[in-house]
């Protein structure tokens, strides 16, 4: 009861980094989590990401842990995107696919480098009756409970304090006009009090996580959006730990855009749970799938509690529905009408005019407890060029008297007199191109003292 109220009161993780990002103060600010996000932008944002963060959102995308060696893939994600979902990663079939056995290899790659890269995640999905593995399904009422509650802690545990936001449930409701549940083994052994049950253990796995519902065909008002804000309704009013709507929106000539979109994700968001736009993509090309583009983007931007968007999937040729071009860059990761007109109704401009160069640029930082021992932790700070390139960067990091950094990695440090205050500078990581980012890191002897050092604003030289 105590994690849910602390809940309500504040915003998320995302939430405070991006006000602090926004702020844009020298001061140094360090938030309730030990992450810290200081930013001094002097461009208008020409990156989705960037410019999503200046209108208080994230702009992420769907990735495939298998796409990531390949350079114009990662280079596209590290550049444009703030926050990564594991597209097929996390699901059970992945994570467990024998009982007991978990596989966190490839969702930990994803986790590793979007947390490397400074961006947030969303962990998709918990509980869902597809990619199930087939012993799940063969399980009785008692072990499937057990199962399930097991699930949810052993995923969340292990990526707690890591990820933003989870789909705990997902599709649990029919299409069409019944407003049923859907026919899934969870609803047939446990009844419908299991999507409760599955909100209220992954609350207790992560108190700081956004907890979500997800579906799709619930982009508009209508008989199964009314059927899950119905369920939400009833979940606020109980104290159900429910935080947040997620709303796919796949989108196709037979399925497009609702005329009722922004009223139907408005009236979620009134009931008190943030609304995320979670898999977006629209078949399309040109001008009319830009138009649809930026209807869903001015939607989110009219609802205060929407918190942000995933596209589902950064090119075409890897898209789940390739054939319908339905994301931002081509099957060559040109940008497409689509993504001008996203970035322009996220308040961005192009870039390519601007080449950087010294002084030019700007730069965050964002800080992280890595590792903690008996006697000692480990900070990782990393630092983002803003929308110009950079060739090199400064930042603070200032201890608390009884602790001491005694060693330190990936960047060249000097001190000041009293010890407790260490600048760093690039040691070969200096030069980042717009978007691009890199990590020093550092070991903190505690003395007793478990408080997050103070990391000061970065600047770019
Ligand atoms: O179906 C679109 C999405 C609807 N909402 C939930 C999402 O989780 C779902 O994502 C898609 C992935 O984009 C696909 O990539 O979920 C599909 C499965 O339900 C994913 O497809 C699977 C194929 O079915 C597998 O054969 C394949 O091995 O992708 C796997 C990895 O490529």
């Amino acid at each position: 009861m105590i994690n849910e109220f602390a809940h309500e009161q504040r915003p998320s993780r995302w939430r405070l980094a991006v006000r602090r990002a926004i702020a844009g103060s020298a001061v140094v600010l360090l938030s309730a989590t030990g992450v810290v996000a200081l930013s001094g932008t002097a461009h208008a944002a020409s990156t989705l990401g960037a410019a999503a963060a200046e209108q208080g959102r994230y702009f992420g995308t769907a990735v495939a842990a298998n796409r990531l060696s390949e350079s114009d893939y990662t280079a596209t994600l590290n550049r444009e995107f703030n926050s990564a979902t594991a597209e097929n990663e996390m699901k059970w079939d992945a994570l467990q696919p024998n009982r007991g056995q978990f596989n966190f290899g490839n969702a930990d790659r994803i986790v590793n480098h979007a947390r490397g890269q400074g961006m947030s995640l969303r962990g998709h999905t918990l509980v869902w009756h597809s990619q199930l593995p087939g012993w799940v399904g063969g399980l009785g009422t008692n072990e499937l409970r057990t199962a399930m509650n097991d699930h949810i802690s052993q995923v969340m545990g292990r990526y707690r304090g890591q990820i933003d936001s989870w789909d705990v449930v997902n599709e649990a409701f029919e299409d069409g006009s019944s407003g049923a549940r859907r026919n899934s083994p969870f609803q047939q052994r446990l009844g419908n009090g299991y999507i409760e049950e599955a909100f209220r253990a992954a609350r207790a796995a992560d108190p700081s996580a956004t907890l979500c519902y997800n579906d799709y065909n619930t982009d508009g008002v209508n008989a199964k959006s009314n059927a899950v804000y119905n369920m939400v309704a009833d979940f606020k009013q109980r104290g159900v730990p429910i935080d947040c709507v997620g709303f796919q929106s796949h989108f196709n000539s037979q399925s497009p855009v609702p005329g009722d979109y922004q009223q139907n994700l408005q009236r979620f968001a009134a009931l008190g749970v943030d609304v995320q736009i979670t898999e977006l993509d629209i078949e399309g090309s040109g001008t009319a799938q830009a138009n649809s583009y930026r209807t869903v983007v001015n939607a989110c931007l009219a609802i205060s509690r929407c918190t942000g968007i995933t596209v589902w999937g950064v090119t075409d040729k890897y898209s789940w529905r390739a054939s319908g071009t339905p994301l931002l860059f081509d099957g060559n990761y040109n940008k497409k009408p689509a993504y001008d007109a996203v970035l322009a109704a996220l308040g961005g401009t192009p870039g390519g005019g601007d080449p950087g160069g010294p002084g030019d640029g700007s730069c965050t930082v964002t800080y992280q407890e890595t590792d903690r021992w008996g006697d000692r932790f480990n900070g990782q700070v990393t630092v983002r060029a803003g929308d110009a390139s950079i060739s090199g960067w400064t930042v603070t990091v200032t201890v608390g008297s009884a602790q001491r950094i005694s060693t330190t990695w990936n960047g060249t440090p000097s001190w000041d007199s009293s010890g407790n205050v260490m600048t760093m500078r690039p040691n070969g990581n200096g030069n980042l191109s717009p978007g691009q980012s890199t990590s020093f890191g550092f070991t903190v002897m505690a003395g007793g003292d478990w408080s997050a050092p103070r990391i000061g604003a970065c600047v770019a030289s």
